[in-house]
């Protein structure tokens, strides 16, 4: 099924999601719902509260070399907590529900995620480069905040003004 996706500035974006406790059928339908959506909007990472649902589970699928996408690279990852932020690295992110706006931010270079899969067992990955700058991106959405909040002031005046006009133009 696919699901509609949240776009800023709807305050469903702010909140914060709550831990996952119940890794059942109900969980994977939901997850298997999240790649259908994501896929279908030409999305690599999204997160639960971007389809309006406030739990801390995320879904990832980063494209190989040739930037070919299949469900093979798709990572499903469930209460995360990032251990050993290490360096910093400026990447020109997207977001799904941001749409039509670019903009670089400044993440860690690399990190050690310990997560749920959907089962509940525990993993481990340990990420860099694209993996680690998206881990981050969808993190954030479980914590209510959005990238373009870490925009300098001018370039999120900027930001709102063009969003805006780009939104009305929509109608
Ligand atoms: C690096 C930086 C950010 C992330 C988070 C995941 N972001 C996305 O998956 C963004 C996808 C996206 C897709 C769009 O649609 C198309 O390209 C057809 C898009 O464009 C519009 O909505 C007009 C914007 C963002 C991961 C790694
Ligand atoms: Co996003």
């Amino acid at each position: 099924m696919i699901l509609p996706i949240v776009t800023y500035p709807n305050k469903i974006l702010k909140t914060v999601s709550a831990p996952v406790t119940e890794f059942d059928e109900a969980l994977h339908r939901f997850l298997d719902d999240m790649y259908d959506t994501m896929m279908l909007s030409n999305g690599i990472g999204l997160a639960a509260i971007q389809v309006a649902n406030p739990i801390r589970a995320l879904i990832l699928c980063i494209p190989d070399e040739e930037g070919n996408q299949s469900r093979d690279r798709l990572i499903e990852i469930i209460n995360p907590v990032i251990h050993n932020p290490k360096g910093t690295t400026l990447y020109q992110e997207g977001c799904l529900s941001v749409p039509g706006f670019y903009e670089d931010v400044e993440r860690y270079e690399s990190l050690t995620l310990h997560y749920q899969d959907r089962f509940g067992n525990p993993c481990l990955l340990e990420a860099e480069e694209l993996l680690s700058i998206a881990i981050q991106h969808e993190i954030d959405h479980l914590d209510g905040k959005l990238f373009i909040e870490k925009l300098s002031y001018n370039r999120r005046k900027k930001f709102e003004k063009e969003y805006k006009r780009a939104q009305k133009e929509k109608k």
